[in-house]
């Protein structure tokens, strides 16, 4: 058979550019599920051949992926924002000026992909010559964004990614995005077969994850709960610490994929209280990939996750009894069965094979 010539392999190579969420540095935790996606989404992708390049703020790191760090000021996190918030974009916008060194590089690159959830780079997208993927890691929060991002998936279908069915389904452009799903380095997640007698909680500490219902849960149960995860609202949290002063808490603070699973993967359960449609829960396959059980509102991102009664338990929404029935239960669950999932479901290959079936699709257009 004659040897495949390079230009085949060049077909398959993409010159790929990624842009960051404009929250703060990749690496820093602020940008929470969709920095791990797109740090874990630039490494599998170098990986199998494509050059990847990304765009991020002053202060992101990656291992081994080139990283281009522009200055600015960090985009406001738009979850506080309400149906009729108008678009927000401040002086000297680190979001803008990421766009705005993308325009001037762009002919080097076959694919632009945006992990930003925010207007302007939607806006921006018929003034590039590149296809842009625009993938997005919320789910529906204010109109105007909404519009923006109908009006590019109408005119460039398929353009927009999402985690989870969940979280397209709270978008107008429900029935023309595309499902991928999350993953992990699974090798970085070690199993724990016997846990310590805690509960675990992980994520940006602010209202949209309801930490209270999790640390009233522990209360009554009386196992304690470590919680792990940035502050992002010091309000919200120094509220739960005057409402709770009793509560066997204790705040362990933010830590890196490598320190949070060797602790997590200690735990006998973890708990997702999410009051808003989470769209995807990666703690959620983190915690799955040591082990560890997932007791999660029947909402959003978990609920397409959890298997009930066999990884974990679903339970209905807002409600504390079920938080504390999934508890009471959890030696039900076979700790072995979360670690099949995770390897079957949310391995690197597994998102990486989704991830380079839809760029290839935009790149043939
Ligand atoms: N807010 N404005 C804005 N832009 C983002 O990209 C963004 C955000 N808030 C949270 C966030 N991204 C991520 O933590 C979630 O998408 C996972």
């Amino acid at each position: 058979m004659e040897p495949l010539s390079s230009s085949f392999f060049e077909s398959l190579m993409l010159k790929l550019l990624f842009l960051s969420t404009p929250v703060g540095p990749l690496g820093s935790g602020i940008g929470g599920g969709v920095e791990l996606t797109l740090l874990n989404l630039a490494q599998e992708m170098s990986q199998r051949g494509h050059q990847v390049t990304v765009v991020g703020p002053v202060g992101s790191t990656l291992d081994h992926v080139s990283c281009r760090e522009i200055s600015g000021t960090w985009q406001e996190m738009i979850q506080n924002n309400h149906r009729d918030t108008p678009i927000i974009l401040p002086e000297n916008s680190v979001l803008g000026n990421m766009w705005d060194y993308a325009r001037k590089i762009q002919s080097d690159y076959d694919l632009m992909v945006n992990f930003a959830f925010d207007w302007l780079p939607f806006y921006l997208t018929p003034f590039f010559e590149v296809p842009i993927a625009h993938f997005i890691s919320m789910g529906s929060i204010t109109d105007a964004f909404d519009e923006i991002m109908n009006r590019v998936a109408i005119k460039y279908p398929k353009t927009i990614g999402v985690y989870t069915r969940s979280q397209g389904e709270t978008f107008p452009f429900n029935n023309i995005c595309r499902i991928l799903g999350s993953g992990l380095d699974l090798s970085l997640y070690h199993y724990c077969e016997i846990p310590e007698n805690y509960l675990a909680w992980v994520g940006r500490i602010a209202p949209e994850k309801a930490l209270e219902d999790a640390i009233e849960a522990a209360a009554r149960v009386n196992i304690p709960l470590k919680i792990f995860g940035k502050v992002t609202d010091e309000e919200y949290w120094q509220t739960i610490r005057q409402n709770y002063p009793h509560a066997p808490y204790q705040y362990e603070g933010f830590f890196n994929t490598v320190e949070l699973q060797e602790k997590l993967g200690r735990c006998q359960a973890l708990l997702m209280t999410p009051r808003w449609v989470e769209a995807f829960g990666n703690v959620a396959i983190e915690a799955l990939a040591c082990g560890v059980p997932v007791i999660a509102y029947t909402r959003g991102g978990p609920a397409e996750i959890v298997q009930d009664q066999k990884t974990g338990f679903l339970v209905e929404p807002d409600s504390i009894a079920g938080l504390v029935d999934g508890i009471n239960h959890i030696d039900q669950i076979e700790r072995k069965q979360c670690r099949q999932q995770a390897e079957a479901d949310y391995s690197l290959k597994a998102l990486g094979d989704r991830f380079e079936r839809w760029f290839d699709e935009l790149v043939e257009n």
